[in-house]
């Protein structure tokens, strides 16, 4: 099959260098760190656990053997993403994420592609078509095709909408995509080219903040139904669960196995949680850590609550706090179920001790 390498469809240049940028994949070196407390999270769980990763981790021998030791499947961070594929001149480029999935292909770990129609990103090539060369949707298919082509055979499962809901619960989110293709239907669209592109991959609805705002999760819980009503080919939901130690618990549950009733595949997409976006000025930093471990115990005795066949995967936001993109926000947050120097923490503990 060939696949387009452009916005525009095929180009012969884009053909050339994407076989090139494949040949160039190299498997990164590796080596393994023995958690001392924990066994390998991979080697608990009876279902697949996944963590998010760059393309640089890998080039890290100590970090990407703590990825291999402790993962089963891998969701690229940010490198499967429109920000990395669409150049500003409408063609593709896949070497990053194609490393990552050489990386996955050589360590036996499952690849989770993220994420495909994204309202947060609208690369300049899409803003800019003008339809003289092909329409909008054409684009869009194309670009659908081209990604979920390429990675078809090998990716279980993509993120195909990500993040639809608005902020605050109410309605959907206003982005390129649904001002081009209609707020639902482009939906609709997305999943019917990402099942055409890849006909095994499961397609997934991810969400953020669903356990901190109710109101969203019903207009998330809705869209999925709507979606399936609709025949659009949607195989499971994604709650990402980026929440922080105060979150409430029972909401953070209840979430999981509203999840659970849509009948569909559950994914914890991205799972993390903050100390410094706790509430309050002045922090307890031990009691928030407790709080913390406590939230992992909760999420995964919440997900092992699922029916077994529900469970697609339980995945962190990364391994060690150091890779955090909460860092960012905070250098002093420690939000991932294992210190820098990669030891397990209590959070992984409790989280360890839920699931096996
Ligand atoms: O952690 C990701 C960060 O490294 C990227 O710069 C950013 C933009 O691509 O995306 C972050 O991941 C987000 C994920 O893709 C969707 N849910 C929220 C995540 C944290 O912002």
């Amino acid at each position: 099959m060939i696949l387009p390498n452009s916005l525009y469809g095929l180009s012969r240049r884009a053909v050339v260098g994407g076989a090139l940028a494949l040949a160039g994949c190299q498997r990164p070196a590796s080596s393994q760190v023995a958690p001392v407390h924990v066994p390998p999270l991979k080697s608990l769980a009876s279902f697949p656990v996944g963590t998010a990763v760059q393309a640089v981790h890998l080039q890290d021998p100590v970090l990407s053997g703590l990825i291999a030791a402790q993962a089963s499947q891998l969701t690229p961070e940010w490198e499967m993403k429109m920000e990395y594929i669409v150049r500003d001149d409408g063609g593709f480029r896949f070497d990053a994420p194609d490393a990552i999935a050489a990386f996955a292909r050589v360590n036996g770990l499952r690849l989770f592609g993220h994420t495909l129609i994204w309202y947060a990103q609208s690369p300049p090539a899409f803003e800019a078509l003008d339809e003289s060369r092909v329409s909008f949707a054409e684009a869009y298919r194309n670009y659908i095709h081209a990604v979920v082509g390429r990675y078809r055979g090998q990716a279980v499962g993509w993120d195909v909408v990500n993040e639809a809901v608005a902020e605050d619960g109410e309605g959907w989110r206003d982005s390129l995509w649904s001002r081009r293709l209609g707020p639902f239907d482009h939906m609709v669209l997305a999943f019917q080219h990402a099942r055409e592109a890849d006909p095994a991959a499961r397609l997934f609805l991810n969400d953020y903040n669903l356990e901190w705002l109710p109101k969203k999760r019903a207009t998330f819980l809705r869209l999925a139904e709507r979606l399936m009503a609709a025949g659009a080919p949607i195989d499971g939901v994604g709650t990402q669960t980026h929440i922080a130690a105060d979150q409430d618990p029972g909401e953070l549950r209840r979430t999981i196995a509203e999840l659970g009733q849509l009948g569909l595949l559950v994914h914890v997409s991205e799972f993390d949680v903050s100390l410094s976006r706790a509430e309050g000025v002045f922090k307890d930093w031990r009691r928030l850590a407790e709080g913390q471990a406590a939230l992992y115990a909760q999420a995964a005795e919440a997900f092992m609550a699922l029916p077994a066949s529900q469970r697609f995967a339980f995945t962190f936001w990364g391994l060690r706090d150091a890779e955090s993109w909460l860092k960012r926000e905070d250098g002093a947050d420690t939000p991932l179920p294992f210190d820098e120097f990669g030891q397990p923490k209590a959070a992984a503990a409790a989280w360890a001790e839920r699931v096996a």
